[in-house]
């Protein structure tokens, strides 16, 4: 893999794998619709809006393997989630496909699952249960990148992100948090690994308490570095901190579930 683009560049995961992947790649396309403040050395931007098509076609002029952070990561109306997620992801796509590139690694979200109750373990073989126009929006992208590996030969890899951050925040990111180094390897492995046709992992560190069976990330020689039972007492004490949340408690998604739900109105 010589040459890699990363989409959503100026974005808070953007940056963090910007940071680990430096050194790993020999060039670094990235891209977002404005600048990034801290452009490092050896990395090359290219300002795109993804629901421009022509824009998307040339930055992945070139291209090997691409880490597409882009898009909008959090519930929106129709109109934002419709032109970066559905739109914005299908033209990455099939640029990717257009320009050559063999590689995507898509950044789907648990919110493509997040309708799943707690008390359930899911493995990467369930019935997508999205939890929020976001989460419908990451299931529609890995339906594409599932249509593109088989149709055109693309190897694409879908993370299912839990909550990246340095550390757990409350009781629900014990079970979906996932350190940015850990992330890392699991994006090298969907860009590196021979083996990879399409694939779904789970975005997950070590956490006891997980909802996920992330076997087939392992089966790929995933060994997550981080363990969220070493914050728990801190994560307790920002899940005091939260309003009671009856519904969204029930869901692995938490509040994108209780947002706009009235499924219990009879
Ligand atoms: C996501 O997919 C979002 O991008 C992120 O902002 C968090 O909300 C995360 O899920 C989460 O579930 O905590």
């Amino acid at each position: 893999m010589k040459n890699l683009l990363i989409t959503g560049a100026a974005g808070d995961v953007g940056s963090r794998l910007r940071k680990l992947l430096k050194g790993v790649y020999p060039h670094i396309r990235i891209s977002d619709v404005r600048k990034p403040a801290n452009i490092a050395s050896g990395e090359e931007f290219i300002a795109a809006d993804l629901a421009d098509y022509e824009q998307v076609k040339a930055i992945t002029a070139g291209i090997d393997g691409i880490g597409p952070l882009g898009g909008h990561s959090i519930e929106a109306p129709w109109d934002t989630i419709h032109k970066a997620n559905i739109v914005g992801c299908y033209n990455l796509f099939e640029a990717a496909y257009r320009s050559g590139v063999k590689r995507v690694v898509f950044a789907s979200s648990n919110h493509a699952v997040g309708f799943y109750p707690r008390d359930r373990k899911i493995g990467v073989d369930v019935t997508l249960r999205p939890d929020s126009r976001y989460g419908m929006s990451k299931a529609f992208g890995e339906a594409v990148g599932s249509l593109y590996a088989d149709k055109h030969g693309l190897r694409v890899t879908c993370i299912r992100i839990g909550n990246v951050n340095d550390k757990p925040l409350d009781k629900r990111r014990l079970s979906i948090w996932v350190r940015p180094e850990d992330l890392a390897q699991l994006v090298r492995i969907g860009l590196e690994h021979p083996d990879i046709r399409f694939e779904i992992f789970y975005g997950a560190s070590d956490n006891a308490a997980s909802w996920w069976d992330n076997s087939n990330a392992q089966r790929f020689g995933y060994r997550p570095q981080f363990r969220s039972e070493d914050f728990r007492a801190e994560a307790m004490e920002g899940q005091a901190k939260l309003p009671p949340d009856p519904v969204g408690d029930r869901f692995q998604g938490g509040p994108f579930c209780s947002d706009e739900y009235d499924a219990g109105r009879g």
